[in-house]
């Protein structure tokens, strides 16, 4: 298939048409675009209280094609009642996530146990008084709790304090397989670990570096600002080490030149190896320090650690920098050159940095470089994880987290009487690793695809296959509700941001809490979060603690209750009448004092780990084409590194022949964790030595490895070696 030349362009109108056409006409979409709801797909920040599509300075028609993807995902019918007659389970295992997430929206409880063929629609009643009832006669500790980045802050409140009522900390949300190495990361350099900018910093940065990430898939409107800082005559440097088309090369549909022919992203284009980023960034700040080019009343008066750091990278050998980066000191010293002409830059990363073992690390060493030139803390420059799930930052905020603050702690148990509970939280991972282990009974999931999402799909289906009880709460089928069921499993079907009969609020990357009003229902049958939540707590506590159940179906009185727990969310408990959307206080900083002990940043000395991998082998990244959301699978072809299908392996041309394989031939891709068949597609965009496979299928090879600081699985590097079939 013939790669496009450029990013976004016809092909993203053409897909806007057509899902507009199929969820019932241009206008429909368009009418249920603008509703005045914060956007459903990533972080970025777009819709709210002024309006669907309306960004957090106020400008209009902020749109992008996955927008309108998930939005024609719940405007789908109905799976009908016959459906799960039809249907068996082995039948519907056979289904591509694609079929599953088209077969309709999900509008009934269904129930499956051990050993059913089919699943069997239920009554709400029987669904929730069996999961009270299992929770009963389970020990809390045996209990976890999953949240992906989609629900609302309320929901995602409202069931961390019922399970910390019931007794359980295991609250964890998909932010463990995201981000929690940049939250982790920027916690130890500055004392906060979100964005320390807002969106209006980058309209006003004249270099950005955008370090593992592909923003013209999974952050199209990210890449209209990098475009504009070009167009101020601003540099955007990318390090990745695949040559993404839509990061050279952009077409932004809602501008008819750019749209016509195109408008240039990068200015410089590194290429590193997988893994290669800590030693690279390690190089351009020992050639900073070489130009005399760092900023040493910043680093005396505002930060602890520059002699270590000065000392370290000093005494890093450019031959160790260059092998274990895959970059060339002229490139690191070119960079440093363009670093220090710079006066207000923008570090933008995302999963490529944190898919790592060493992803905190990563995260420092981005810091370190900013701090070594005083980008942190002042207007049109700082540090800016590009956040995944519209809400997931917010999930962290309200508490969905195995530990909390000693504050927040505090605050719960005088206003809600919830003592800690004496066991430690786990993690997703630690989760999963624990219900394998045969530690875990039951375990609840606010929307998400915990399977699809897992590294070593079959070891997850086995984990989550132990349990005596699992629970999803899902608007769509997904590979998770047919792959990986505990021994009896409940799917409860939920409404959609914008068919909540209440308002509920979300968290932007960028710090900013947005108001969405909700709608109309568009089926009979789904429940509001909220309201299922509130009953389960009612049924499985009521009586027994200080909540009002009742009162908590109010997602107003949910946000009084977030107004006097949660600090930075005092605001919520006006929302509603003054209707004012807001930036948290205290994590964007403008100024250099940080939200450390002593109000500096800290540096921190980062030793470089050794490339993954070896004689003979291939270093794999697992990534997102731009025709899926996550796990559900859109499109089979990625028109933007020319593919038509997706069980393929990417590799360099050199290294094909260096392996002695033969293009457009099947082979074996074996890891530590399984192996798989697919077609070896030679990619001239790849670095040599690295190769790419599509997430979720590529999970079957992906080993359990994680950070040990952020514990997050090293998804984006898995050591293969791939033989001919
Ligand atoms: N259309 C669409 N949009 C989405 C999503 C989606 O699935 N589809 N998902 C949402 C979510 S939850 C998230 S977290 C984000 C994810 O957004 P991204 O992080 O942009 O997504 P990935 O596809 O995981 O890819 C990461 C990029 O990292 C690069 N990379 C891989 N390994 C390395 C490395 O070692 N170093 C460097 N420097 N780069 C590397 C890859 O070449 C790829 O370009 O997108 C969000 N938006
Ligand atoms: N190999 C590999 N694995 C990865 C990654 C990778 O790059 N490579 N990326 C990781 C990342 S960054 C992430 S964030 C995770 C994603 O992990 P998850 O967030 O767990 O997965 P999603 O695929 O986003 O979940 C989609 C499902 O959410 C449900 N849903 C959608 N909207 C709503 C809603 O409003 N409410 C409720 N209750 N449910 C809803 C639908 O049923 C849909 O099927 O995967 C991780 N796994
Ligand atoms: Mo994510």
């Amino acid at each position: 298939m013939k790669k496009v030349d450029a990013g976004g362009g016809w092909p993203a109108v053409r897909y806007v048409w057509q899902a507009a056409r199929r969820s019932g006409g241009l206008w429909r979409m368009f009418q249920a675009l603008r509703t005045a709801n914060a956007c459903k797909t990533c972080a970025l920040g777009m819709g709210g209280v002024r309006g669907g599509m309306v960004d957090e300075l106020g400008r209009r028609f902020q749109v992008c094609k996955k927008s309108v993807q998930a939005m024609a995902a719940d405007m789908q019918p109905p799976i009908p009642e016959h459906f799960w007659k039809q249907h068996s389970l082995e039948q519907l295992r056979q289904w591509s996530p694609r079929d599953l997430e088209h077969a309709g929206r999900l509008v009934q409880p269904l129930r499956w146990e051990q050993g059913q063929t089919h699943f069997h629609p239920a009554s709400w009643n029987e669904a929730l008084q069996d999961i009270a009832q299992t929770l009963h006669a389970t020990s809390p500790e045996q209990v976890f709790f999953y949240f992906s980045g989609r629900s609302s802050n309320e929901a995602g409140f409202l069931l961390q304090l019922l399970a910390r009522l019931y007794g359980s900390n295991h609250v964890n949300n998909c932010s463990y397989y995201c981000h929690q190495a940049s939250g982790v990361g920027l916690n130890s350099s500055l004392g906060s670990g979100t964005a320390t900018v807002v969106l209006e910093d980058l309209l006003q940065c004249d270099l950005v570096f955008l370090i593992g990430g592909n923003p013209a898939s999974n952050h199209p409107r990210l890449v209209a600002h990098l475009v504009d800082v070009r167009r101020r005559g601003g540099q955007v440097v990318v390090i990745n080490p695949v040559v993404e088309t839509g990061l050279v090369r952009f077409r932004i549909p809602s501008r008819l030149g750019s749209l016509l022919w195109g408008s240039p992203v990068a200015s410089e284009y590194v290429q590193p190896h997988i893994g290669g980023d800590l030693a690279l960034l390690s190089g351009v700040a020992k050639a900073v320090l070489d130009l005399g080019a760092q900023d040493e009343d910043f680093l005396r008066r505002h930060t602890t650690g520059y002699e270590e750091l000065r000392a370290h990278l000093e005494s890093l050998s450019w031959d160790e920098i260059e092998r274990k980066s895959g970059v060339t000191r002229q490139q690191m010293e070119h960079l440093a050159r363009l670093y220090a002409q710079a006066q207000r830059v923008i570090f933008a990363w995302t999963m490529g940095i944190t898919h790592h073992r060493h992803g905190v690390q990563n995260v420092q060493a981005i810091a370190n470089l900013a701090l070594l030139r005083g980008m942190v803390g002042k207007p049109g420059a700082g540090l800016l994880p590009i956040r995944g799930h519209s809400n997931v930052q917010g999930m962290g905020t309200v508490g969905v987290t195995p530990e909390l603050k000693q504050i927040i702690w505090k605050r719960l148990e005088e206003h809600f009487g919830v003592r800690k509970p004496e066991h430690s939280g786990l993690d997703t991972l630690g989760c999963m690793q624990a219900a394998h282990q045969g530690r875990m009974r039951v375990g609840i999931c606010l929307g998400g695809n915990l399977y699809g999402a897992n590294p070593h799909s079959r070891w997850a289906a086995e984990a989550l296959g132990k349990l005596e009880l699992l629970v999803y709460l899902s608007t769509t089928l997904n590979t998770g509700h047919v792959h990986a069921l505990g021994r009896r499993t409940w799917i409860l079907p939920v409404l959609a941001r914008d068919e909540e009969p209440q308002p509920t609020t979300q968290e932007s990357m960028f710090n900013y809490i947005r108001f969405s009003q909700g709608g109309p229902q568009r089926h009979q049958g789904p429940r509001s979060e909220v309201e299922v939540i509130a009953e389960l707590g009612e049924r499985l506590l009521g009586g027994q603690t200080p909540v009002d159940w009742n009162l908590m179906r109010q997602t107003r009185n949910i946000r009084q209750a977030l107004a006097q727990v949660v600090p930075g969310l005092e605001k919520l408990g006006q929302i509603d009448r003054t209707r004012e959307e807001f930036h948290i206080p205290g994590r964007t900083f403008h100024q250099p004092v940080f939200a450390t002990p002593d109000g500096k940043a800290r540096l921190h000395v980062l030793p470089l780990p050794e490339l993954a991998g070896g004689e003979g082998k291939l270093r794999v990244m697992t990534v997102r084409s731009e025709g899926q959301f996550n796990t559900v699978v859109y499109e089979q072809e990625d028109l933007y590194r020319g593919q038509s299908r997706r069980d393929v392996i990417l590799v360099h041309p050199g290294d094909i022949r260096r392996l002695g394989l033969v293009a457009g031939k099947s082979v074996r891709v074996r890891s530590e964790a399984g192996e798989m068949i697919v077609r070896l597609e030679p990619y001239e965009a790849i670095k040599p030595g690295n190769a790419l496979m599509y997430y979720p299928e590529a999970n079957a090879l992906v080993p359990t490895h994680a950070d040990p600081q952020s514990r997050t699985p090293a998804f984006k590097c898995v050591v293969v070696e791939v033989e001919r079939v």
